[in-house]
């Protein structure tokens, strides 16, 4: 088996009950694996509700080390769309020729220092230094802040030792009650300053909820643009001909892009809590419990993929759910997608192949489902054009 592969490990449930069963500290979990099922979960946010006790609907669940409302993501419509609309525009930056430009000038000069080394360990000193860089343009501050970011490691709630670590947690919410005061002193052009200014309902937003964006905008993409870099780098170093075609293609990097999204899902899933009593897949769920909507059970339903356990480098039509699906759909696309492209076109610029020299698997324990979302460690050799 190819060592980049990511199996489906939902696929016998996904097609004899539709749900699975994990127990999340004994908080348990009805997880919804089908693509349609999980669409119509998804949709239905008055049943199942995001605006439950913070941190309830992550799973593994934060309720312990987290008492902060993460902002739009736990809240529910028709709030939520009021908070949205005003960082919307902020998150759609990405977009902007000159923040693709800073983008690309980053991502050139670490593929450059990496194409130097004999060996590199491709999540701590590429993906994680590629995220930590690239949120700095997200943040707009300057690019030494990412050192302080780096040294956070891959996950700003969970360490080697534990899945949730409370006194990590406060490192960062410590970090950003500092910048947060910063900004009062010294407005600038940054996003501390942007929601320091902003308006909800005619209010300038309270300093909690201004933390609520600003734990989602650190932790809400970090381990999982991490894991796509990651696994975009095992997946070319493996398939040489998928970087070849692209490189004669490059018209083809977008639908590339998406089908690698799909493929991996990041995010294995996302909880919800429901609001009633109610049923899935004819299964009872009882008023304030939880279910999870499995992207990455839906992304492999091959009643919507044709070979859904396959990279299909060019697939057209691809109504994948790995940025999540409905309401809450993934405030942080535009700026993955873009580090995604801008690494693709990096690559083909400048890399001729990859080889894989060892690696260990980084793998979800989800009760009766182990799924593999990426690595713990993964070293590589990049050859130059
Ligand atoms: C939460 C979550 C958001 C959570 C879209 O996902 O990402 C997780 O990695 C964080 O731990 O707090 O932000």
């Amino acid at each position: 088996m190819k060592k980049s592969k990511i199996t489906d490990p939902f696929e016998k449930a996904r097609l004899e009950k539709g749900y699975g069963e994990m127990n999340d500290q004994n908080d348990p979990v009805v997880m919804v694996l089908g693509h349609k099922d999980v669409r119509r979960c998804a949709h239905n946010w008055k049943t199942f509700q995001s605006g439950a006790e913070p941190g309830r609907i992550v799973i593994p669940s934060e309720v312990n080390i987290r008492d902060i409302r993460q902002i739009p993501f736990e809240v529910d419509p028709p709030l939520h769309g009021v908070y949205r609309a005003v960082v919307e525009p902020w998150f759609k930056r990405p977009l902007e020729a000159e923040y693709e430009a800073k983008l690309k000038k980053q991502i050139n000069s670490l593929v450059d220092e990496t194409l130097k080394k004999d060996t590199v360990e491709v999540i701590r000193e590429f993906s994680l230094v590629l995220q930590s860089r690239a949120l700095t343009l997200l943040f707009n501050v300057p690019n030494e802040e990412s050192e302080t970011w780096i040294s956070w490691g891959t996950h700003v709630f969970r360490s080697e030792e534990t899945a949730l670590d409370a006194d990590k947690a406060n490192i960062l919410y410590d970090y950003i009650d500092k910048q947060i005061e910063n900004s009062i002193k010294n407005p600038g052009a940054d996003f501390y300053s942007k929601l320091l200014a902003s308006e909800v309902n005619g209010q300038k937003l309270t300093k909690e909820e201004i933390k609520g964006v600003l734990i989602l905008t650190f932790a809400g993409g970090r381990d999982t643009v991490i894991n796509a870099i990651t696994n975009s780098i095992a997946y070319f170093a493996e398939h040489p001909e998928s970087l070849e075609r692209l490189r004669k293609e490059p018209e083809l990097i977008h639908f590339a892009i998406e089908e690698l999204v799909r493929y991996f899902s990041p995010l294995t899933q996302m909880g919800r809590v429901a609001t009633e009593e109610t049923q899935v897949c004819g299964h009872a769920v009882k008023a304030d419990s939880r279910i999870s909507l499995c992207w990455a059970s839906a992304n492999r339903d091959a009643s919507v993929f044709d070979n859904a356990n396959e990279v299909v480098i060019d697939r057209k039509i691809n109504p994948h759910v790995a940025f999540g699906f409905g309401t809450h759909n993934c405030l942080g696309a535009t700026h993955a997608r873009q580090i995604l492209k801008v690494l693709v076109h990096t690559l083909i610029d400048k890399v001729q192949s990859i080889a894989i020299l060892d690696y260990k698997e980084n793998i979800e324990d989800l009760g009766e489902f182990k799924r593999k979302v990426g690595y713990d460690k993964i070293n590589v050799k990049f050859n130059a054009k």
